[in-house]
């Protein structure tokens, strides 16, 4: 078998720096906070940190608006700082990669100040900018973020596209001397030794040409058929991979927006020389009943765990390969969002965490995740900040929702509830800061926090570092086939996987109820087998019928 790239048996951990650990007491995080805690990050044994953009930025977007790609936010701290950064997380055999945000850039960024000033300027073209059409919008395309996806520009009267917030104007790709400039940018980070990138949206960079309204017929119809996975998205990809991943030898992984398997194996796929692996958020979005956000819904457990499952039996026989998430800066915290934080906290944290470490991919925890923190609860609009809330906030409100059932639904689905910062310990602020936090602290963290996590044994913190071990040890993880076989169970999800004589049983109760898992004819219980992790002190045994106690996790193995 050839040598595998490192990243297939590595783990992730994300850290969204605002939130994660502030030392000068301004209440907001900082690149010397996270150096006080790559320790702690060690201990846990992840392999790899993506930090989330920490470039200069006006923070309308917590840094996915960057205005200088070459310097840092000087909330964050000082280049220096970052350098201290990336030497000490290699000193400690781990590697970092940077978030770059390239679809866009912030309208304060240099290019776009110059492109907005004349039609005439040498960086018009960089952005996307149309003629009115019949006096309003080029195209009846949305923001993701509400509202028209164009804003009308006085001084030059054109629009401008911005696929997100009016102060996030989309770069047009287009454009070669554009890419050029991007492509010598992330050669200056990868000079300075980054050992790869998380790629914002970076299946939207190509746009079709033609720029056509959408007729609304092919749901969402909100346009964005025209600019998903578009139609030169590959050619850019494979132009980035020339230019800069490969004569660096980069890990990347592309944050997909609404993408298709079909295209995640062809941005992965090896011989296609693209991207190492890709972010898709199907399963995220079996809470959007008829695929809308914004509404407070229970999970269709049905289609997630068919969802994971077609991904990982596509992705395999397609040779491509999967980040394997449940959290990240913009998804709740998944203990509330599929587990059960009041009655069953630990046990389901574990159980989900099962759930995906046994599968084959590269799994990322997201900061928090590992010692079980849960979503915030904000009770009013004055607590929350993300932009893309505080958007539809407006947008249910002009609908006629009224307040609480705002908050119902914020409470659920905001971005913020995975923005609140790290609990460390029982310290005001949970440690996070000595000043006021620039967003609220949940208030539970006397009881979650990474102190408490570290003192007891039986902590999700010692769970996933376990599921971390197993991912090192058993090539069955990285390399096994994938069988699903429990389809059609409303409580259930178990998979099987096959590598080289051996297998490996991975049994999950999703829910709080007692039940019990037996096994489909074609598989036999082995004569020998043994249990690699259990989310309960005294697991069955590899039986023909399995009982389950309320989201027990079991994984077995068997030579
Ligand atoms: O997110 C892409 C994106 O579509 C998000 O808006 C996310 O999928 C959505 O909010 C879920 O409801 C990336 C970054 O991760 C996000 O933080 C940025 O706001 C966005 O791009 C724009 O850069």
């Amino acid at each position: 078998m050839q040598q595998e790239p490192w990243w297939k048996r590595a783990v992730v951990y994300q850290i969204y720096p605002k939130s994660f650990n502030d030392t000068t007491g301004n209440g907001v995080g900082d690149i010397q906070g996270i150096i006080q805690k790559l320790d702690y990050l060690k201990k846990l044994g992840v392999d790899v940190l993506w930090l989330t953009p920490i470039y200069q930025s006006p923070q309308n977007d917590n840094g996915y608006d960057i205005s200088d790609y070459f310097s840092i936010h000087e909330e964050y701290g000082t280049m220096e700082d970052f350098e201290e950064l990336l030497e000490e997380t290699h000193s400690r055999d781990m590697k970092l990669i940077m978030d770059i945000v390239i679809n866009h850039t912030s309208t304060e960024h240099r290019w776009f100040q110059e492109s907005r000033s004349s039609r005439q300027n040498p960086y018009r073209d960089y952005y996307i900018w149309k003629d009115p059409e019949n006096g309003e919008e080029p195209t009846n395309w949305k923001s993701k973020f509400g509202g028209s996806a164009w804003n009308f520009d006085e001084q030059t009267g054109q629009y401008y596209l911005h696929l997100f917030d009016v102060t996030q104007a989309d770069l047009n790709w287009e454009n070669e001397a554009m890419r050029s400039e991007i492509y010598e940018m992330m050669r200056y980070w990868a000079e300075k030794g980054i050992d790869g990138f998380r790629l914002d949206v970076i299946n939207l960079i190509s746009k079709d040409q033609n720029f056509p309204n959408d007729d609304g017929r092919t749901a969402p119809g909100d346009g964005r058929r025209f600019y998903t996975d578009g139609p030169r998205v590959h050619e850019f990809m494979q132009e980035m991979n020339e230019k800069v991943f490969a004569p660096y030898q980069l890990m990347t992984v592309g944050e997909m927006s609404s993408t298709t398997i079909e295209n995640c194996i062809k941005y992965t796929a090896p011989d296609r020389h693209e991207l190492s692996m890709t972010f898709n958020f199907h399963h995220l979005k079996v809470d959007y009943p008829k695929g809308e956000k914004w509404t407070a819904a229970p999970f269709d457990f049905l289609q997630l765990k068919n969802i994971l499952s077609t991904w990982q039996k596509e992705m395999n026989a397609g040779n491509g390969w999967n980040a394997l998430f449940w959290c990240n800066h913009d998804q709740p915290r998944v203990l509330s969002r599929f587990g059960d934080e009041k009655k069953y906290p630990a046990e389901s944290a574990k159980m989900l965490a099962t759930s995906i470490h046994m599968m084959q991919g590269t799994p990322y925890i997201y900061q928090g995740e590992e010692i079980g923190m849960t979503n915030p609860g904000f009770e009013s609009i004055s607590e929350y900040r993300d932009i893309e809330s505080l958007n539809a906030y407006d947008e249910l409100k002009q609908q006629g929702y009224q307040e609480d059932k705002i908050i119902e639904i914020l409470k659920q689905k905001s971005r913020d509830n995975s923005r609140t910062p790290v609990h460390w310990n029982k310290k005001e602020n949970a440690g996070f800061t000595t000043g006021t936090p620039w967003i609220p602290v949940a208030d539970n963290y006397k009881q979650i926090n990474a102190e408490l996590a570290l003192e007891q044994s039986d902590s999700i913190f010692y769970y996933y570092r376990h599921l971390i071990e197993l991912r090192k040890k058993y090539d069955i993880i990285t390399h096994g086939s994938y069988e699903h076989l429990t389809p059609e169970d409303d409580q259930v999800f178990a998979y099987y996987r096959k590598w080289e004589g051996n297998a490996m049983l991975v049994v999950t109760n999703f829910y709080g109820r007692e039940t019990e898992f037996s096994l489909p004819s074609h598989i036999d219980v082995p004569e020998h087998s043994e249990k690699l992790i259990s989310n309960y002190s005294s697991s069955s045994v590899w039986m023909q019928t399995i009982p389950l106690r309320p989201y027990e996790a079991i994984v077995y193995y068997t030579q």
